[in-house]
């Protein structure tokens, strides 16, 4: 009998535990997929609340590569829509994020020329194709927007949020 209610004690002990551990898994599972998306620069935007619209225009000719306009300055909290459109003649993709991080997706780029996005923070464009994007600033700080294939960053597809 005490090797038994040992056995059961053990095992019970063992439920614990593994629902202990199911319980605390899920809050870090779940913060760490939203890292995982990196949104360094705020957060999806909310449709119900206020925004106001900027509209960016991407264009390619000899040479160069550009958004229209480059720099736009938010206020922190703001909810922005950006009405993208491409009227270049390549795809082309706006991402929006750090420095840093635009800095790490575009070395993974150069290994993936392929890789599609269509994600909170970015979109990817063929040409004459619109897109839209409501992105909320929560952050102070001047974040980048850029095209990542390879290539065009280089040629001058980047810009800047000034959020103040
Ligand atoms: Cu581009």
């Amino acid at each position: 009998m005490p090797r038994k209610s040992g056995v059961v004690a053990i095992s019970l002990a063992a439920f614990l535990a593994a629902a202990l551990a199911l319980s605390q898994g899920m809050g870090p599972i779940r913060a760490f997929a939203h890292q995982g998306h990196a949104f360094a620069a705020g957060e999806p935007g909310d449709p119900k609340k206020p925004f106001r619209t900027v509209e960016i225009t991407m264009s390619d000719g000899p040479g160069t590569m550009t958004y229209s306009p480059d720099k736009i300055e938010v206020r922190k909290g703001e909810q922005i829509k950006f009405m993208l459109k491409n009227t270049g003649h390549l795809a082309h993709e706006f991402l929006i994020d750090s420095f840093e991080n635009n800095a790490k997706h575009k070395v993974e780029m150069e290994k993936n020329p392929d890789m599609e996005h269509d994600d909170p923070n970015g979109k990817r464009l063929e040409p004459k194709q619109s897109a839209e994007i409501l992105w909320r600033f929560t952050k102070t700080g001047t974040f980048e927007f850029a095209c990542l294939i390879p290539g065009h960053y280089e040629t001058g597809m980047k810009g800047v949020v000034v959020v103040k």
